[in-house]
């Protein structure tokens, strides 16, 4: 439903307030847990469980997982989490809420989407104290996947800066403890903005990962019913074909039970939402906040049953 809610952009305080208002609205499918862990600046990160009552316990159910805002400038990667947040908790069409439970952590890197409202529109990092003085580490540089390697820089001062270890910002620390402790994720999702790409494993090497073909399955399917909904083509491919990269959510997601065994194997990936390209770039406009919503929506819908029907 097309609330005023979604025709602008929100701040992190107000973004909080809405999840904690859709739990007390639809208290039969959502629930709020205020903080699972806190930035750098002690603002709280949250978590959100959507899920639709059936005679499959929760505590049983696989669980898809879904977060957004690493990147603090990506304001429609936030938009579209809440977009998506609110079809779970109204839509009629319940079989993947009654078969699944969603869990979502809407605004991973809260400090730096703070600092896009108050002083930089165009802030990417987290507000980490470096040790040179400068601000910030790259959340999406800083997961414990081949960290420190390519696609990486371990200048402070860099937007792509890794930290100075694999989960030295408290924001990625806490969000990876959040997701190992849902231990039943089946497929994981990173929203980030612009280019219009479905990407999956590996950002790290060239090298094909062990689940190739379900994973390029998947991201055709996202592909097709994302260009259904309003035409807009989202090129779907492996991370390392748009660059490489290391410490980067999406390989975690994916890599991590395959490095050290921890966790479940999953659809991790990472979604580039619109526009297009660097015009308007990072300053969609407001009024593009519900297509992107809708066609997004699609895509995780086909992602989610595609994960559930076949487990990696
Ligand atoms: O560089 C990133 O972290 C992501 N792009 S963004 O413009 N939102 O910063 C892409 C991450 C996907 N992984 C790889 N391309 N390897
Ligand atoms: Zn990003």
């Amino acid at each position: 439903s097309n609330t005023p809610w979604f025709n602008d952009y929100h701040t992190y305080d107000e973004i909080a307030a809405w999840f904690a208002e859709l739990a007390a609205q639809y208290p039969e499918r959502v629930s709020f847990q205020p903080r699972i862990g806190e930035s750098t600046e002690g603002r709280a990160l949250f978590a959100v469980r959507i899920s639709a009552p059936s005679p499959v316990p929760v505590a049983q159910r696989p669980q898809i997982y879904l977060q957004a805002l690493q990147h603090a400038r990506e304001w429609i990667g936030g938009a579209v989490i809440q977009y998506i947040a609110q079809q779970l908790a109204t839509t009629t069409e319940t079989a993947l809420l009654e078969a699944a439970e969603f869990v979502l952590v809407p605004v991973v890197n809260p400090d730096g989407y703070a600092y896009t409202w108050t002083t930089d529109r165009l802030w990417r990092k987290t507000r980490y104290r470096n040790a040179d003085g400068s601000y910030g580490i790259d959340a999406n540089r800083n997961w414990d996947d081949h960290w420190g390697g390519q696609g990486s820089s371990s200048n402070p001062r860099s937007d792509t800066y890794h930290g100075p270890a694999p989960f030295a910002a408290p924001e990625t620390l806490a969000v990876s403890d959040f997701i190992l402790q849902n231990s039943r994720i089946v497929a994981a999702y990173d929203l980030h903005a612009y280019s219009q790409l479905i990407l999956g494993p590996y950002g790290w090497t060239h090298a094909a990962p062990p689940h190739a073909q379900q994973l390029q399955t998947s991201g055709n399917f996202q592909s097709l019913a994302i260009e259904k909904v309003h035409g807009k083509k989202y090129v779907s491919q492996p991370s390392v074909d748009l660059y490489p990269t290391t410490g980067s959510a999406g390989d975690w997601f994916y890599g991590q039970q395959i490095l050290d065994g921890i966790g479940r194997l999953t659809y991790g990936f990472t979604l580039e939402a619109r526009p297009a390209s660097a015009n308007p770039g990072f300053l969609l406009p407001p009024n593009q906040i519900i297509p992107t919503g809708e066609e997004v929506w699609a895509a995780i819908q086909f992602w989610a049953s595609y994960a559930l029907e076949n487990p990696l």
